[in-house]
């Protein structure tokens, strides 16, 4: 493609088109695709501002999370005044938690409408990664979807980072579709995982394209953790849960599509489930694709994969470009409004893996905060996918901070995820299927088969101590493990049964 005719800008020139109080979108779904050189020349700009005495904040919205030079150097620059859907970046998580950057946690395929309902008001600048571009405002994106799409089309203007470090022309690898609004709004005909319903570019008004900063900066993605005995654990038991759901006849033999989470435990769980002999060659229909599924795709234990971002170590996505002939085929990002639909994951019958933070004994799931208030990342698409979900399975190890913290507690300190999308529990210490119990029935499983020793006597004379109530909470102890762990730093000896 040719970009004749639009204006080329130095990173300093496109970042001056932003001023204070707008509200800009980034491309970028994980730091995969993220637009890289412009943030960092308006958090420049920023600094500049607040030294000479001026106010410099933006409203940020992406599709995700980013990566260091969007979300690290705007936060160091203390430029961010609002931030949604997610983040994962520890500078923005430390301003959020100080109060300095106002977050709002969103469903992940909910933004891109909220956008188009203006429930988020005027869009100024989108500032979009591409790989190739065209006069006529085709852009091909790169490593990611995301909101992408829905951004360039409601902002007033346009910036483009043409990054030419992708060696090969990802064309096809992207499938662009963005439904109508209600009341126009039409089944979207999607009913399998490798399905095609849009375009393979992004159409742009070319009126509204400010210009194009060439890049060729990589995405900045960080390794994960090497699996350990505890996430191996995990692991085997969701794979020993799947695959006795398909001898109980409830999994076709075929198996279903599989949805995992981000993070180090989904990275392993993954692992795992391609280890697992009796578990046959499946298809992901997910939101990430992380370095696991490239590995089991070319072990030809995943036969396909359809996501909103290609998160990969430089490594991983060098092996990828390297047999390109082979993955491209294999592989299809989409808008995260279509990867995360809810009618789409209902009917391809999705198995969703996602991790908890916390859990309580009744199966509610706390995915965003510690101890009740410090925001770690957001719900993402957990919610998405676990409402909808054939199977909703949670995991997590079931003591963090080196045992100083319980996951399982006996009320979660916030609620992401309710008793009634959660329906399967698995920690490194066993599966509490939650599926068709009551209240009791569910603390009584979880309890049993999840709880570490450490803390296994205390829930169950909490559970124990309970008289009545179809769900028998004691209030005034419920978060005695809590204050426990805030007072000394460790929840074990809090005495939860007393008065
Ligand atoms: O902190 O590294 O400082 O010790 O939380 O925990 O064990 O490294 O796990 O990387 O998988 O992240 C839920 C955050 C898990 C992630 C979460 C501390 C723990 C550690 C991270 P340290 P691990 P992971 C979309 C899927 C929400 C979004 C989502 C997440 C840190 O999976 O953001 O699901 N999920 N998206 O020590 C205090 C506890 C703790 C705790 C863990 N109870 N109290 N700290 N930590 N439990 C769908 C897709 O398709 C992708």
């Amino acid at each position: 493609m040719e970009m004749n005719k639009l204006k080329e800008l130095t990173p300093e020139e496109a970042a001056s088109y932003i001023t204070n109080g707008m509200t800009v979108g980034f491309s970028g779904f994980t730091p995969a695709g993220a637009a890289k050189i412009v943030p960092k020349a308006i958090a420049k700009i920023a600094k500049e501002e607040h030294n000479s005495g001026r106010e410099f904040k933006i409203g940020v919205i992406t599709g995700a999370s980013t990566g260091d030079s969007l979300d690290g150097e705007l936060a160091r620059a203390d430029a961010v005044a609002w931030r949604t859907p997610y983040q994962s970046d520890k500078f923005l998580r430390k301003n959020i938690n100080l109060g300095k950057t106002k977050f709002f946690d969103m469903h992940l395929s909910a933004l891109p409408q909220n956008l188009r309902y203006g429930f988020l008001g005027k869009v100024d600048v989108a500032v979009i990664e591409a790989s190739e571009v065209q006069a006529d405002g085709k852009v091909i994106l790169t490593t990611s979807v995301g909101a992408t799409p829905t951004l360039a089309r409601v902002a007033e203007k346009v910036i483009i980072e043409l990054n030419t470090s992708h060696q090969e022309s990802l064309y096809g690898l992207h499938d662009i579709y963005e439904p109508l609004d209600p009341p126009m709004r039409r089944p979207i005909h999607l009913t399998r995982c490798d399905g095609r319903i849009g375009t393979e570019y992004v159409q742009i008004d070319p009126n509204k394209i400010i210009g194009v900063v060439a890049s060729e900066a990589p995405d900045e993605i960080g390794g994960f953790r090497e699996s350990d005995a505890t996430t191996m654990k995990i692991g085997e038991n969701v794979a020993t849960f799947l695959a006795s759901e398909m001898r109980a006849g409830r999994v076709p033999t075929e198996f279903l599509p599989i949805q995992s989470g981000v993070g180090n435990i989904a990275n392993a769980v993954l692992a795992a489930l391609g280890d697992n002999e009796d578990i046959p060659s499946f298809q992901m229909y997910s939101e990430v694709i992380q370095d696991s599924v490239i590995k089991l795709m070319s072990e030809d234990k995943i036969s396909f994969a359809s996501a909103t971002s290609l998160t990969l170590s430089p490594e991983v996505l060098q092996q990828t470009y390297d047999n390109y002939s082979f993955f491209k085929r294999r592989l299809l990002l989409r808008p995260q409004e279509i990867s995360n639909h809810p009618e789409v994951i209902r009917r391809l019958g999705i198995i969703s893996i996602n991790t908890a933070i916390e859990v309580d004994i009744f199966g509610n799931v706390n995915s965003t905060h510690v101890m009740g208030k410090e925001m770690m990342n957001g719900i993402g698409g957990s919610g998405d996918f676990t409402r909808n979900a054939f199977i909703s399975i949670f995991t997590c190890p079931s003591i963090a901070k080196a045992g100083a913290i319980s996951a399982i507690v006996p009320m979660v300190s916030h609620l992401d995820h309710s008793e009634h999308s959660v329906q399967v529990l698995i920690t490194e210490q066993g599966i509490a299927d939650l599926r068709a119990k009551d209240p009791q029935g569910r603390a009584n499983a979880i309890i049993n088969n999840c709880v570490h020793p450490d803390y296994r006597e205390m829930l169950w004379d909490y559970f124990k101590s309970m008289q009545s109530g179809h769900t028998p909470q004691t209030l005034k102890n419920a978060f005695k493990m809590h204050e426990r762990f805030l007072e000394h730093k460790d929840m074990r000896g809090a005495t939860i049964t007393a008065g």
